[in-house]
């Protein structure tokens, strides 16, 4: 048994490790790296995974300055931040983690629990953790718990419209929330295709795609921009407020890598008929910079310049489909965002220049957007961006426990949380950044929680 567990881990050595064919259009010499970064991202990493192992096992997050923990459902633990860190450790080559914490996930994650579970957040970091762990180990066991989860989140989708209800009971199958967003609804498709591919059972793709396309379908006739809240059973938009920030962000992102993952045309046509109208109405030029601000989805009329932490995936997706031009600029004023206070806020007023929600999550969008612009441009400049977010960030959210959020950037006060995103995603985005070569970019597609998926499926399949 434990040899068995040993040749799957060096399975996922081979299958993440850098030399492989993707790599022979994008040549490794040519990308930007820094060795010695990429090694203290590593050990970072294993400073917040050792937090969450000594006080925080078992359990959903660490709260590194109490030195508690916290879980997301009550007394029901999901092992979020260990099910969130296995692609993080198998990508940074610790294997014997990768090899000990599936297994315990193996033996002890059970979804057979009476609780209303967010459909989006556990599948971005449960079932996307679960896929992109099995595809790296091989480790059948994950994937058939990844089967249990979707069969258990499926009544979600019971709706009239197909778009899902926000909560679903994994043991009765009740639901609850019927206002929901576009980022909730619109950001599936990878995961459940994924796990649709891998288990045979289109079912969990066609459902996650029919509420992709009934969510695209809503979106105003005038415009063709989407709001933040719309109600899905009967369609209607609820709040009319149309940014690319939290609540619609990644359905954007999902659109486009669904074509990227899947080869889905009709995805990528989605992505680019919405992109014309957000960067009509949404884009914002003011003192030579770029920025994405807020609109009314009806009338395109301008309600708000703000601009946010999360919003900074949003030059990432721009490279990946193909607006190198604005990916660049939009890029450049997220990072003038980071360096107002030496630490980005949740959002800014970008006319006025100063942080109205100025906290910070320890959230991973602009190291994410860095890293693919690295990979695209080979121009230097995004590893010295990675060097002055990386040194801002043990800076100040450092603890002897772990990594903690700031309630004040203003201040850099510090909150009592470790996000699980901080090791599924931030860390490995900047490992990533300072060592491309320890991932093949050309042959996965990061989840919006940063699991690299694979294609391993044939196009009949
Ligand atoms: C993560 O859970 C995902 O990246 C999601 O798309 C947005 N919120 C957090 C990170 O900020």
């Amino acid at each position: 048994m434990k040899n068995v567990a040993l040749a799957l881990v060096a399975a996922a050595t081979l299958a993440w490790a850098g030399a492989t064919s993707g790599l022979a259009q994008s040549p490794a010499s040519q990308r930007p790296s820094d060795p010695a970064l990429a090694e203290a991202a590593k050990r970072e990493l294993l400073h917040a995974w050792n937090g969450y192992k000594r006080y925080a096992w078992g359990h959903d997050d660490l709260l590194p300055m109490s030195k508690k923990w916290r879980d997301w459902y009550g007394t029901e633990p999901l092992l979020m931040t260990a099910v969130d860190s296995v692609s993080t450790l198998a990508i940074m080559g610790i294997d014997e983690e990768v090899r000990t914490t599936t297994d315990y996930i193996a033996k002890n994650l059970s979804f057979d629990k009476d609780i209303s579970v967010s459909n989006f957040e556990i599948t971005i970091r449960l079932l996307g953790g679960l896929l992109s762990a099995h595809q790296a180990t091989g480790d059948a066991r994950l994937l058939s718990k990844a089967d249990d989860l979707a069969t258990r989140l499926l009544p979600a989708f019971k709706s009239k419209t197909g778009m899902p209800y926000r909560f679903v009971n994994l043991k009765t199958g009740a639901v609850d929330g019927v206002v929901s967003n576009p980022a909730e609804i619109g950001t599936l498709i990878l995961e459940w295709g994924t796990l649709a591919k891998l288990t045979k059972k289109p079912v969990y793709f066609d459902t996650a795609k029919r509420a992709l396309v009934a969510l695209y379908q809503h979106r105003d006739t005038s415009t063709g921009l989407v709001g933040q809240g719309i109600n899905v059973e009967t369609g209607e938009w609820t709040n009319k407020a149309s940014h690319i920030g939290g609540a619609i962000d990644s359905y954007y992102e999902y659109l486009l890598k669904c074509e990227r993952l899947f080869g889905d045309r009709e995805c990528g046509e989605m992505y680019r008929a919405s992109m014309a109208p957000v960067n009509r109405y949404i884009a914002d030029e003011t003192g030579g910079s770029l920025w994405y601000g807020r609109v009314d989805m009806s009338t395109g009329a301008r309600t708000a310049t703000t601009f946010g932490s999360l919003h900074a995936f949003f030059p990432g997706v721009l490279a990946m489909g193909g607006d190198l031009d604005r990916a660049r600029r939009l890029q450049d004023s997220a990072f003038r965002m980071w360096t107002l206070h030496g630490i980005e806020p949740e959002a800014l007023d970008y006319r006025t220049m100063t942080a109205t929600r100025p906290a910070y999550q320890l959230r991973p969008e602009i190291v994410e957007s860095a890293y693919i612009l690295s990979h695209y441009t080979r121009d230097p400049k995004y590893v010295e961006m990675g060097r002055t977010m990386f040194g801002d960030l043990v800076k100040h959210c450092r603890t002897d426990a772990g990594y903690t959020v700031l309630q004040s950037v203003i201040t850099k006060e510090k909150g009592d949380l470790q996000h699980s995103f901080l090791l599924a995603e931030t860390l490995k985005y900047f490992y990533l950044l300072f060592k491309p070569d320890a991932l093949d970019f050309d042959g996965v597609t990061f989840n919006t929680e940063a699991h690299p998926l694979r294609r391993t499926w044939g196009s009949s399949n």
